[in-house]
């Protein structure tokens, strides 16, 4: 018999963004239908959503339970979770180091093949051992949360061998397992060369193919593969071969494609059929095209562009209008983009890649969901969703991109439980 209680009624919502509506990755002018209810509430039982709409017509539909507990979100904005659909969440250090470099004009391919970049947070992650890792990447996870991320989906890559990749996917399940944010977990072994292969890059590729590939799938550490395609990363070539076995062993499939030259990376990537395809600064009209023709998600990041003094933005735009299903993300790494704030990459969406905040919302629940293949049970508050909601100190959606630079976040709901509370972590 259905149990007859509600064990959470969130009430008196000023403005309930719900994106309700089309199930699939939305496109053009979808991605300004974000569903907003006004005067809404949410109805939660066992983590998932079991009403959601007008607060008069949620009342009357679950008038014969028991409510167990309230919760006034006092007029406030409510939207789904937020979901980052791409983070290098766990390493070790950082690499405020480089600014100096950058502030000199040496370009972040540059300082990669002086054997920085990348490779100094290899040679740091390889030193950490598996519990400061956990240590720090928690403590970035923390923030996430804090600033509104119910699912992040993060990559390893710092490591660049067998052991070392094992090492961090490891951290990343454990997390997955302790926190309350879910985790999605990405083989990045093509990451960087490393050192040791400079002189003989294919003999790498074969050992991610042939070693790593393998054994990450034997233990179940990773749901997707990706592969950083870029000039004088892995060509296209190499990451057709990796991405290639990484299908056949059953892994989803992701790149890093056209961020700095164009290098074709997003054709590969509706050649492939890759879930999403990322960065893509660089990526020509025909690129674009074989991601529509494909319905691979284009997952922009604004953060890595605005952090690279890049003059350059991804097209979002042009993607909308194409019909390519856009997402945003932090890229959150110590290189590239040391942000954790979803909100931040919310203005950066705005006023970078000219996206409206209706069109970034979408962009950071629904589409991000589907970039990571997780859209049948986040990016949306419908029944039967999981319960992952956000209460902020806002009474409508623009006010979140408009005021930047500070944290909005008043509450958050994960799996039905309060996990943040006045903008504390009280999980
Ligand atoms: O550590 O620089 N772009 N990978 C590709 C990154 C940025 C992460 C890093
Ligand atoms: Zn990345």
């Amino acid at each position: 018999m259905e149990k007859k209680t509600i064990d959470l009624l969130v009430h008196n919502i000023g403005s309930l963004v719900t994106m309700q509506g089309k199930s699939a990755a939305r496109t053009g002018s979808e991605m300004s239908n974000i569903g907003a209810i006004e005067q809404g509430a949410v109805a939660l039982r066992d983590g998932k959503i079991v009403a959601v709409g007008r607060e008069e017509a949620v009342l009357d539909e679950i008038k014969e339970l028991t409510v167990t507990a309230k919760l006034d979100a006092e007029g406030k904005l409510v939207t789904p979770g937020l979901v980052d659909p791409h983070t290098h969440l766990v390493h070790g250090g950082s690499r405020e180091h480089e600014l100096d470099l950058k502030l000199k004009g040496v370009s972040y391919l540059e300082i990669l093949e002086q054997g920085g970049g990348i490779l100094s947070t290899v040679k740091a992650t390889r030193e950490a051992s598996e519990e400061q890792l956990y240590t720090k990447a928690k403590s970035s996870l923390d923030t996430m949360l804090l600033y509104g991320a119910t699912t992040v989906e993060a990559k390893s890559g710092y490591g660049l061998t067998l052991e070392d990749e094992l090492k961090q996917l490891r951290v990343t399940k454990e997390l997955n397992q302790h926190h309350p944010v879910d985790l999605v977990s990405t083989f990045m072994g093509a990451h960087a060369v490393p050192s040791e292969y400079k002189e003989h890059p294919m003999v790498y590729v074969d050992l991610v193919i042939e070693d790593m590939l393998p054994e990450v799938k034997r233990q179940g550490l990773a749901e997707y593969c990706d592969v950083f395609c870029e000039h004088g990363v892995f060509t296209v070539e190499q990451s057709r071969k990796i991405l290639n076995a990484a299908k056949e062993l059953g892994f989803g499939i992701k790149i890093h494609a056209d961020e700095i030259e164009p290098m074709g990376g997003a054709q590969l990537a509706g050649e492939l059929g890759c879930v999403s395809a990322e960065h893509l600064l660089a990526a020509t009209d025909e690129g674009l095209s074989a991601m529509q023709q494909a319905g691979v998600v284009a997952v922009c990041l604004p953060a890595t562009s605005f952090n690279l003094r890049l003059k350059d933005h991804a097209r979002a735009r042009t993607m909308i209008e194409m019909g390519v299903p856009v997402a945003l993300s932090t890229d959150y790494n110590p290189g590239s983009s040391p942000t954790e704030s979803l909100q931040l990459v919310m203005t950066l969406g705005c006023l970078n890649l000219g996206m409206t905040p209706e069109e970034v919302l979408t962009a950071l629940t629904i589409n991000a969901a589907h970039a990571i293949g997780k859209s049948e049970t986040i990016g949306s508050l419908e029944i039967g969703k999981q319960a992952d909601l956000v209460i902020y100190n806002a009474s409508n959606l623009a006010y979140l991109p408009y005021h930047f630079g500070i944290n909005h976040v008043n509450t958050v709901i994960k799996n039905g439980q309060v996990v943040v509370e006045n903008g504390t972590l009280v999980y």
